[in-house]
């Protein structure tokens, strides 16, 4: 500003020449009416006198009808005589109010003295003064005589270093106008800019993990056992709702799968190939219950399966880590009782724990008992799309959640009381969720819509067994019960604990089991109309940004920087536990030729994992162990096998079912030889020779180039209009 001024005072001088003084009339900005600005008819007219003009007090006139007394006192003493006339004539709009016969005076201080004024309320025209012409309608035609350009008082050069002043404000908003354009052109690109590549978010970071580290791999009985009916096993639910038609692409089933029933000892070999040194697998219910009951009886067949396994794990150097559950329930649990609507199951999934933990536990160190409530919950009684198919997201959604929060404290405790003394394992559960990002992160309501996503998500089991207090998430009871008596029913539709229930689930972690995949964009959004339950008790709605690249499946975008604000927000909110990352991973379609260079796994993996190695270095999140899903293709749920996970390629159609490793296999099994990306390391070097091209790098680049371009040009467009024209 300061600099503006001196610009301004050294070049005002009296020589400036009159044609451009009337270039410079102000702008809606500075006078109460808006002046088109268009010279709609020009003369140089005879020498006559006119009254001075004067620019300084007309921002202080606006919306007022008189120019202030300090204005009015400087014209009053100013002793100009002009050398000549000139006479133009502008067409005006009145603001709505605004007042001729009042204003007359400040038009004529600004103008100089006016000789002719015509207002034009369409077509006729009126040559007088007329009080109060209808805002935006009329046209003032005047005349006037302009500056004298001979006898340049003080005064005079004072009011026009206030013109020239008033010239540069208006470039000066000219440019801040562009300014404002452009960055809002950037804060509009980087508001929906989630994927390019930023420097200080997503550098690859090289560097080691802790010593003691755990890598692993992971598989889920369903969805590499196959043996569906073989030595006993009872059918569970997945085999019933695979069996169903329509139910799972292309018809598939786990019938045989990935035949690890008779092949686990080469997927043992496959995994002292990478150098893993943990195994994460479940556990069939059905195949050691097959009625789910212990009065049902044991099949021994399927004890001696998972002793097999097992023992064959040990024998070669690697740890087994145990889920109880993941999601094979035995059907006939599901037929008696309705499936975890119904709390009768939590005593039988003690029961099925306590024989398991008395079974294995003398070689097993590592339990899981739940694999991902939220998807078994939701997906399997909310929309039905996983097995038992239920469709009830507003009532059995959280009658399942409720039944398995007490199920896996029955179970911990079961554990903690009677096997963890002998046993001295670790008993936890695994949550899933994906990351929520606030569409505007500026927003406070879309702030607390993705606060109540992940309260939703996560919050839903973890602030239960993790949080200080216990019980559900604040944001869950509240919402759930409004609109549960919104909708005239007696009490909400999620279900209560007692006192003692909320103690008893309580601290029943020991360590904090994550799967993570994929991140998602949330807004706030309150639909009235939507069915009620699960989904629409969020009031949000989600959505993914266009640089996110997308895996085979639909609802898997690569979006690593999710993980490591998810494990901070579960350092700061569950108590800084530690945790494992019990499955990561990136699905390929099923396409011949078969994807076995999978360059855009060894992508996700290499970004996901740095972003680990971020949230433990930079974050201090306490990570003790990450997983990578999975050893191999499998059964892919609802997807069946048109979409792989794995880090060896199976061949489906071959009856003896081939393993071979993928490219990231071997990346895999580097980044655990070197433990991390240590500097001069092969692995390191080959990081970074990808990284670039991997995630955000050109193609992100290149979407919020375009996208903040195409929001600049706009930008400048308008801009370079307003600066021409003067609209
Ligand atoms: C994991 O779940 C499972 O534990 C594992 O068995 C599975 O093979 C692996 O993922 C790969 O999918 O579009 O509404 O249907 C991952 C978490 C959450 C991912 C739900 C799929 C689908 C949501 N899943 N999500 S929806």
């Amino acid at each position: 500003m300061s600099l503006g001024m001196s610009v301004v005072l050294s070049r005002a001088g009296p020589s400036r020449p009159r044609r451009e003084q009337s270039t410079f009339l102000p702008s809606a900005c500075l006078l109460p009416f808006t002046v088109r600005n268009e010279v709609l008819h020009e003369q140089t007219s005879d020498g006559q006198r006119g009254k001075p003009g004067r620019l300084g007090s007309h921002t202080s006139t606006r919306n007022n009808t008189n120019p202030p007394a300090a204005a009015m006192d400087a014209r009053d003493r100013d002793t100009t005589t002009p050398a000549g006339a000139t006479s133009l004539v502008y067409a005006i709009n009145f603001p709505r109010g605004f007042s001729l016969a009042a204003d007359k005076r400040s038009l004529e201080y600004f103008f100089g003295e006016l000789t002719q004024v015509t207002i034009n309320p369409g077509e006729g025209g009126v040559v007088e003064w007329s009080p109060n012409p209808e805002a935006g309608k009329c046209e003032l035609r005047l005349k006037y005589r302009t500056l004298s350009r001979t006898s340049w008082s003080l005064n005079q050069k004072w009011a026009l270093s206030r013109l020239k002043n008033t010239q540069l404000k208006m470039s000066g908003t000219m440019l801040s106008l562009l300014t404002t354009s452009l960055l809002l052109g950037f804060t509009c690109g980087a508001v929906y800019d989630y994927g390019a590549y930023d420097r200080t978010r997503d550098n690859f970071r090289p560097g080691t993990f802790p010593d003691d580290f755990i890598w692993s791999t992971a598989t889920a009985s369903y969805q590499i056992e196959g043996a569906w009916n073989v030595d006993g096993k009872g059918e569970s639910i997945w085999d019933r709702f695979s069996h169903t038609p329509g139910k799972v692409d292309r018809g598939d089933t786990g019938d045989v799968a990935c035949d690890s029933y008779n092949k686990y000892r080469e997927d043992v070999q496959l995994m002292k190939a990478m150098g893993l040194k943990y195994y994460r697998f479940s556990l069939s219910w059905p195949r050691i219950f097959p009625d789910g009951t212990v009065a049902g009886g044991v099949n021994q067949a399927g004890v001696d399966y998972y002793n097999n396994v097992i023992d064959e794990l040990l024998a070669n150097g690697i740890t087994p880590m145990v889920t109880l559950y993941h999601w094979d329930l035995p059907q006939a649990l599901q037929d008696r009782y309705g499936g975890w609507v119904n709390e009768a199951l939590v005593d039988h999934f003690n029961d099925y724990a306590d024989f398991v933990f008395q079974t294995f536990g003398d070689r097993v160190r590592y339990w899981i008992t739940f694999n991902e409530p939220w998807v078994v919950c939701f997906l399997g009684y909310g929309t039905g799309g996983n097995a038992p198919g239920i469709q009830d997201p507003g009532n059995s959604t959280y009658l399942c959640g409720h039944t398995i929060l007490k199920a896996h404290a029955e179970a911990w405790n079961t554990y903690d009381t009677t096997y963890r003394g002998s046993q001295q394992g670790q008993i936890s559960i695994t949550l899933n969720c994906d990351w929520p990002e606030p569409r505007d992160p500026d927003s406070p309501s879309d702030v607390a819509a993705a606060d109540r996503y992940i309260q939703f998500y996560i919050g839903w089991f973890a602030h239960p067994i993790y949080s200080t207090g216990g019980d559900y998430p604040a944001a869950m009871k509240d919402i759930i019960r409004e609109k549960s008596l919104a909708e005239g029913l007696q009490e909400s539709r999620l279900p209560q604990f007692t006192p003692a229930e909320i103690d008893r689930i309580k601290g029943t972690g020991d360590f904090f089991g994550l799967n993570h995949y994929t991140a998602r964009i949330i807004q706030n959004r309150v639909d009235p109309t939507d069915t009620p339950g699960y989904s629409n008790d969020r009031n949000l709605s989600e959505s993914t940004a266009p640089e996110w690249p997308r895996a085979a499946s639909e609802w898997l975008y690569v979006v690593p920087w999710g993980l490591r604000r998810l494990l901070k927000f579960i350092k700061l909110n569950y108590g800084d536990p530690d945790v494992y990352i019990t499955e990561n991973g990136r699905s390929d379609h099923d396409e011949q030729p078969p994807i076995t260079e999978d360059a855009d796994r060894i992508c996700y993996y290499m970004g996901y994992i740095d972003e680990v190695l971020k949230a433990i270095e930079v974050d201090g999140v306490k990570v003790r162990a990450y997983t990578a899903w999975s050893l191999m293709d499998n059964f892919e749920w609802s997807r069946g096998y048109t979409e792989r996970f794995g880090l060896h390629y199976v061949n489906f159609t071959d009856p003896s079912r081939p393993r071979v490793p993928k490219e990231s296999a071997g990346f895999y099994s580097d980044i655990i030889a070197n433990n991390g990306f240590p500097e001069g390391a092969d692995v390191t070097t080959m990081v970074r020779s990808r990284w670039e091209g991997c995630r955000g790098g050109p193609a992100g680049w290149a979407a919020a180039t375009r996208v903040n371009m195409g929001v600049l040009g706009l930008s400048a467009m308008v801009a370079i209009t307003f600066t021409i024209f003067k609209v």
